[in-house]
């Protein structure tokens, strides 16, 4: 029943000091936190794990974005924790898709600052933790 999943606080989480907030949410919903780093990123790890938006008119700007300033990267797991952090996290649009009560719907305005990443699927998990943490 337990998963693992990627989260990042993105460079605007970061800078503004959101680093404690978003661990937090993820604590008291019972997730744990198997490994963490701030990470600078390169552009080429960016490239990867943004690659299936490679044809989308944002890539440049969004590795551009993620590139910027340093990143924490957290494995986090738990029963259903993919689902469970898209939740905490609220959708892609911060303020017509996030709902108040969500990382997204509590912090955010902009769909590209939209603070923090979380694995879309189980394989996705797999391929972004591979990429993020080839260590673990
Ligand atoms: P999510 O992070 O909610 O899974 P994705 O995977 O569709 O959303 O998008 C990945 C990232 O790309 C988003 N977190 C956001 O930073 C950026 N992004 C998505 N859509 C747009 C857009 N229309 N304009 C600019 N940036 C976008």
């Amino acid at each position: 029943m337990s998963e693992r999943t990627l989260v990042l606080v993105k460079p605007d989480g970061v800078s503004r000091g959101l680093v404690g907030e978003v661990i937090s949410r993820i604590e008291r919903k019972g997730l744990s936190l198997v490994a963490l780093e701030l990470k600078h990123v390169s552009k080429e790890l960016a490239e990867q794990h943004y690659a299936e938006h490679k044809e989308r008119p944002f890539f440049g700007s969004l590795v551009e974005f993620i590139t910027g300033g340093p990143v924490v990267a957290i494995v986090v797991e738990g029963v259903r924790a993919v689902p469970a952090f898209r939740q905490l996290a609220g959708g892609t649009d911060p303020v017509e898709k996030a709902a108040p009560g969500s990382i997204r719907g509590d912090f955010g305005t902009e769909v590209q600052y939209n603070l923090v990443h979380g694995s879309d699927s189980a394989d996705s998990a797999k391929r972004e933790i591979d990429l993020w943490f080839p260590n673990l």
